[in-house]
């Protein structure tokens, strides 16, 4: 299997980010200044105390900017606050210097007062202030409080998840060059440059056509530069703009956790009606999350929550309601899994609560839960039918491969033997589940386009609206039309993503850049392969001498005409091969294969033949209708799946959780590159982990983040990933629904390190004080959160100090 196709440059260093690009004569260095409190009116900005400084070169706020509105549902957030500040972190002016040193130098000088006003600081207080962003939405399906009356056993709950940090490596990075007739060209760290231009242009009042966007990769995304590169961009475009000068913006990592919003909090309430068997009969959910101070994703991350809150289970009646909260915190954003791992995360706990109640294994409630293709069972809350239903068969492989029943066992054992003689260490050991829906649930967004050159070497160049940010994105749709001509992938170079090759491009989200924007290359890729095919198939009739080629341009050849190629528009369909066959860079005629010619000799033949070897094509995902309103519909086009077994270790003394051993087992169809796509298994596991455990955002009373760095902010590191780290694959031949039976995975393998947070609960429920009701734990379990639910009363002591304070 060939290596991801940045590898050799990253391990080298010459892999190209924005920052890497060679300053220019006369550029120009952007240094953002910020609010340090949440809410509150802006009194005074002075920049006298920096404008002589010969460092200092100019100093912008909204009043320079043409319209100052931006948003990528709403159109809510100005792109420099004017009169007040909603959130700590919130841009206010642009500070625009000789180079980022004078910029850090010059902005503390500059004086800034805001006039606090009160603040909403939390989910409660939005409620409670009826602070909120959007509607209230609602999906349900045959509810009916009868079932919950009437029902033998009820558990009500309440779940707190919070946020957390994309901590991409690379940060928010945008460099914008001036270029003729007022035309701007900026290189942005974005997942959506599309968005990144329509903002530049609106922002500084330019046609679209005047800005051009342009993304080689990222440095990691996560979510984190879907929309929220845009302003970035901005910021940098304005100064290009005004100053005709090319402007470079580097956020530090401080100021960027700071300025960027996170991961959606959520507080979630339940309550659930299950039979003694532990068969779920009926749900009511109430999530409230934390949009920040402007909506940016918020809604449609609430609706994705809203869509995974079944998760893996058929729940008869059910009705779950969302409501995106207005706080004065920074907007929070996509960030991998958008919603998803929030409505995962209550519904597992629920069945880890119904499994502790009844006295029965959380394995066996899942299994009685499970989507199934019998009696029923198989339709979700939202209407659509769960098909190609991969589930019990990641269930049943995932326990059998990590001998779940005998461990189980085993650390029962253990842990009695450890509670029976004082030992510090307890076991837990968790399976969860997953089944990620793939496609936008905005339904404009599925869609993609794409270029392929093919030049007269036979090598060729590919342009989509994909973006590289580590994923792999590239390697795979190199692979996908390197598998159509049957030729080294090397010979396809992904060229950057730049608007004004690939315009109205959706965001490289929702995992699913390689479908939309692969399916959409391979379908251009057809038409070229068509031509050639009909052309190949002529000119192996001839003899040599009558190859364009051989007559010198002396108008003697024969002339070769081709039919038109049709416009494809399922991937999935073969094209029409006028009996040619490609392989391994040759190609012959079926009946004939003693007659080859080389892949680069055909297109060289071609072209003089005056035959074109570009093509273009557009990608729409059919037959997904999702109507917001009513809340029903087919909204994804399949699902990915997967099961996760996690065992953990818990030391009482100190609360600290080490991941001994993980078992994955998932279902991503027909992989197009099983080392990428096991490389997403393990790094979204790992980054869900950092969520659930350690990853720990504290503000100040102020509502300014105050871990805004790696010294505070605690990601796994590799002694953290767990020790036994099984990932494997189900086989799945039978998914027709995407390109090449490939399955998306960029998101839905974070889901599975929920595992580890149940597991976590497993280890603590031994516990004797646990014995009636379950050890309910928030999102991260930190190690002060383990402690605690370990030793509730030995807290009491710091109880009201200040140093309790950033502990919960
Ligand atoms: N992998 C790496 N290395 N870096 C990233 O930033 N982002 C994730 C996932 N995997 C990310 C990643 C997220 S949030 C998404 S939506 C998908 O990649 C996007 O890419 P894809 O659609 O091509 O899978
Ligand atoms: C998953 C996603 C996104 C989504 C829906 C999903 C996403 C995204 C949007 C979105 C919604 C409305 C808009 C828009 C974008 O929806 O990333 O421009 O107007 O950006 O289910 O990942
Ligand atoms: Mo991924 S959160 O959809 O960018």
């Amino acid at each position: 299997m060939k290596p991801h196709d940045s590898a050799h440059l990253h391990v080298t260093g010459q892999s190209e980010f924005v920052d890497d690009r060679p300053a220019s004569q006369n550029e120009v260095f952007v240094t953002v200044v910020f609010s340090r409190i949440a809410k509150g009116r802006i009194k005074k900005l002075d920049v006298s105390p920096v404008k002589t400084d010969p460092d200092f070169i100019a100093f912008y706020t909204a009043a320079d900017l043409h319209s100052n509105r931006w948003g990528t549902i709403f159109q809510d957030q100005p792109v420099l606050a004017e009169g007040t500040v909603e959130f700590a972190g919130e841009p206010i002016a642009l500070l625009v210097t000789r180079d980022r040193r004078s910029g850090e130098r010059l902005r503390k000088k500059i004086i800034l007062q805001i006039e606090p006003l009160p603040a909403i600081r939390s989910v409660r207080e939005a409620i409670a202030a009826r602070s909120f962003i959007g509607s209230a939405r609602e999906i349900k399906r045959n509810f009916d409080e009868n079932v919950f009356a009437q029902a033998p056993e009820c558990i009500a709950g309440h779940l707190v998840i919070e946020g957390a940090d994309h901590f991409y490596l690379e940060s928010q990075a945008a460099l914008a060059y001036p270029i003729e007739d007022g035309q701007i060209e900026i290189h942005s760290s974005s997942q959506h440059p599309t968005e990144v231009q329509h903002v530049v242009a609106h922002a500084l009042g330019l046609p679209d056509s005047a800005v051009t966007t342009v993304v080689k990769r990222m440095g990691g995304g996560f979510g984190g530069k879907e929309s929220q590169a845009a302003p970035i961009a901005t910021f940098a475009a304005l100064a290009a703009h005004k100053l005709n000068r090319p402007a470079r913006l580097i956020l530090t990592k401080d100021d960027d956790m700071i300025m960027t919003g996170k991961r959606n909090p959520f507080e979630i309430d339940y309550r659930v009606a299950f039979d003694r068997e532990g068969r779920i009969l009926g749900l009511d959910a109430k999530l409230h999350s934390d949009g920040g101070a402007y909506a940016d994703l918020s809604t449609s991350i609430m609706e994705r929550a809203m869509l995974h809150s079944d998760n893996a289970y058929f729940i008869p009646h059910m009705r779950v309601q969302g409501q995106v909260c207005r706080t004065n915190y920074h907007p929070h954003t996509a960030f991998r899994g958008f919603g998803g791992p929030k409505g995962v995360a209550m519904i597992e706990r629920i069945i880890e609560e119904i499994a502790h109640r009844l006295g029965i294994d959380a394995l066996d409630i899942r299994r009685k839960n499970l989507y199934s293709d019998q009696g029923g069972r198989n339709v979700t809350h939202y209407g659509q039918v769960v098909e190609n239903n991969q589930l019990s068969i990641c269930l049943e492989r995932a326990a059998e491969a990590s001998n779940y029943e005998r461990r189980r066992q085993e650390i029962q054992a253990s842990n009695q033997r450890a509670i029976e003689n004082g030992e510090n260490t307890l076991r837990g050991l968790s399976m969860t589940l997953v089944k990620f829906g793939i496609s936008f649930t905005t339904r404009f967004l599925n869609q993609g386009n794409a270029f392929v050159i093919c030049h007269r070497d036979g090598t060729f160049q590919v342009s989509t609206g994909a973006t590289e940010m580590g994923q792999g994105v590239n390697a795979r749709i190199a692979q996908l039309l390197a598998e159509e001509f049957s030729l080294p992938r090397d010979q396809f170079r992904m060229m950057p993503t730049r608007t004004d090759k690939n315009a109205n491009t959706s965001p490289t989200a929702a995992s699913s850049g390689t479908d939309l924007n692969g399916a959409a290359a391979l379908l251009a890729a057809r038409k070229l392969k068509y031509r050639l095919s009909e052309f190949a198939s002529k000119l192996l009739e001839l003899p040599e001498s009558r190859y364009p080629s051989n007559t010198a341009g002396l108008g003697t050849e024969a002339e070769i005409l081709i039919s038109a190629a049709p416009n494809y528009t399922d991937p999935n369909e073969k094209p029409e091969s006028f009996g040619v066959v490609f392989e391994k860079g040759m190609v012959y005629l079926k009946r004939d294969p003693q007659k080859q010619i080389h892949f680069a000799s055909l297109v060289n033949q071609a072209y003089l033949s005056r035959i074109s070897l570009s093509d273009y094509a557009h990608y729409r995902i059919p037959g997904i209708e999702f109507n917001k309103l009513t809340g029903q519909g087919r909204a994804f086009l399949y699902f990915t799946q997967g099961a996760a077994v996690s065992e953990v270790r818990i030391d009482r003394l100190t609360g600290e959780a080490k991941v001994e051993r993980v078992d994955v087992w998932m279902d991503l169809g027909r992989p197009i590159h099983e080392g990428l796509d096991l490389g997403q298994v393990s790094g979204a596991f790992v980054q869900g982990m950092g969520w659930v455990t350690t990853e720990k955002l504290f503000y100040s009373k102020d509502g300014l983040l105050l871990s805004h760095s790696p010294s505070t902010y605690k990601i796994p590191n590799i002694q953290d990933t767990p020790r036994t780290f099984n990932l494997n694959l189900v086989p799945n031949d039978e998914n027709y629904a995407n390109v090449r039976g490939t399955k998306a995975v960029g998101e839905p393998p974070l889901l599975l390190a929920l595992s580890v947070w149940t597991a976590i609960q497993d280890a603590l429920k031994q516990l004797p004080r646990y014995r009636d009701h379950y050890p309910r734990i928030s999102i991260p379990a930190t190690q002060e959160r383990i402690l605690r639910t370990v030793d509730p009363d030995a807290f009491k002591q710091i109880e009201g100090s200040a140093f309790n304070e950033f502990v919960v």
